[in-house]
């Protein structure tokens, strides 16, 4: 990746295009550093979103007149610009709304058709719910067995057992490219190599990872792909699963409905060409609209210079944690194994006494377990603090986390 080449992002430039920015909370500036909760959204954006609805709004794939026309044409488009953006096959794009939804989707649909009972699928400790979940439903209702790789005490995944995990009856594997906990990120091409060489397939959680850092799935050369339009300057509502078209073909559908069929009859339902085979009712499309001007915005940026910008940002945090004193923080501790997700805990401060402090200051943070409890148990703590930041991050609002955490100490009378 060239993040050392990209040119520095101008973040006051950006920050005028996010009007929550401005917005003041308990009397102090909003310092926002929940962005991986979800993202902030630009102007840009939000105006997509509100003139698909003043000049365009009509229900799509199904009218003849012009309004019609134009949001199925907004809709398709806003698939195309996603396909882009990602580096793959256009006909691979399913709208969904959310990360959630897409690997349920896997889960459901390819379990039950392309998975037998024995079979095995290979998850990660360090994944969100929703990657271990639907699995676990998918494993009880098909009776597939289910292992996990571990993750070393420096918050990496420990890959010896990789060839065993990988080999019979092993069928997918399916982790995250990058932890919401701990930012690491992980060598998803060295994994689909590994799983491919032992014809297992890989699904990839890329919700922490395509909204921060160029993402080709032609590179990655992974076989399914999940992302939420929320956490990448999108409109919430709108996801993303991308699969390979031959994959989607073999898959039943998720939902039954309209949109998704060719021919109704009483007795028996032939279905619609994939994608639309996934897509049954009326679908988000101010939010796919939204999710495209998303797209251009960060292309705008350049996503090599958000990288960069969040691992400046993301050192500062950690030089910033060490000298507040008594932080623990979880995770590589490495720029370039970690993206800007920061966990740590203050002493044997609760993380939402931490968090209620910090919003006292007008700094937002993200306190509990994350949706990772598996991930918490493995590293003994109920709970952690986590700070996150994106393109319109600046020092300061790491400073002010900062100074926040000094009045923690005082707060809790920390020696
Ligand atoms: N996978 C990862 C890696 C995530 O970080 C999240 C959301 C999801 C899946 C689910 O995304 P959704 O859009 O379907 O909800 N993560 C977080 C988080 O860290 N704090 O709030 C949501």
């Amino acid at each position: 990746m060239s993040t050392q080449l990209a040119a520095p992002i101008d973040v006051e430039r950006i920050r005028a295009d996010f009007p929550i920015l401005q917005r003041r909370i308990n009397g102090n500036r909003l310092v926002y550093l929940d962005s991986a909760a979800t993202s902030q959204k630009p102007q840009p954006v939000l105006d997509s979103v509100d003139q698909y609805y003043h000049t365009s709004n009509a229900n799509v794939h199904r009218g003849v007149h012009t309004l019609a026309g134009e949001a199925t044409d907004a809709y398709e488009a806003a698939r195309d610009r996603v396909a882009a953006f990602i580096d793959a096959p256009r006909d691979g794009v399913v709208f969904v709304r959310n990360t959630t939804e897409a690997l349920n989707l896997v889960a459901s649909s390819f379990a039950r058709e392309l998975l037998e009972p024995g079979d095995r699928v290979v998850l990660t400790v360090m994944e969100h719910h929703s990657n271990i979940v639907p699995w676990q439903l998918a494993a009880e209702r098909k009776g597939l067995q289910l292992a996990y790789i571990d993750v070393s005490d420096d918050g990496r995944l420990d890959l010896r057992d990789l060839d065993e995990l990988l080999s019979p009856p092993t069928k997918l594997v399916s982790l995250s490219h990058q932890s919401n906990v701990l930012g690491t990120i992980t060598d998803i091409r060295a994994i689909s190599d590994a799983a491919h060489a032992a014809g297992v397939l890989i699904c990839v959680d890329a919700a922490q990872s395509v909204p921060h850092m160029p993402v080709s799935v032609r590179d990655l050369d992974v076989d399914f792909l999940a992302f939420s339009g929320h956490k990448m300057c999108g409109p919430m509502g709108i996801g993303v699963l991308w699969a390979r078209p031959a994959l989607l073909e073999r898959m039943p559908p998720f939902l039954g409905g309209g949109s998704m069929i060719n021919r109704v009859r009483l007795e028996r339902t032939t279905y619609n060409v994939v994608p639309h085979k996934f897509e049954a009712g009326t679908p988000d499309v101010a939010g796919a609209v939204g999710l495209a001007a998303a797209c251009d915005y960060l292309d705008a940026v350049g996503r090599d210079a958000v990288h960069a910008h969040e691992q400046s940002l993301t050192q500062h945090l950690l030089d910033v944690l060490d000298e507040v004193g008594g932080v623990r923080v979880f995770g590589p501790h490495d720029v370039n194994e970690q993206g800007g997700v920061v966990s740590f805990n203050i002493a044997d401060v609760h993380a939402h006494d931490v968090g209620t402090i910090l919003d006292r200051a007008g700094v937002a943070i993200r306190a509990g377990h994350h949706c990772a409890q598996p991930l918490m148990q493995r590293f003994d703590v109920p709970a952690t603090a986590r700070a996150s930041v994106y393109l319109y991050t600046t020092h300061d609002d790491i400073d002010a986390l900062a100074a926040g955490l000094a009045d923690v100490r005082r707060v809790f009378r920390l020696a």
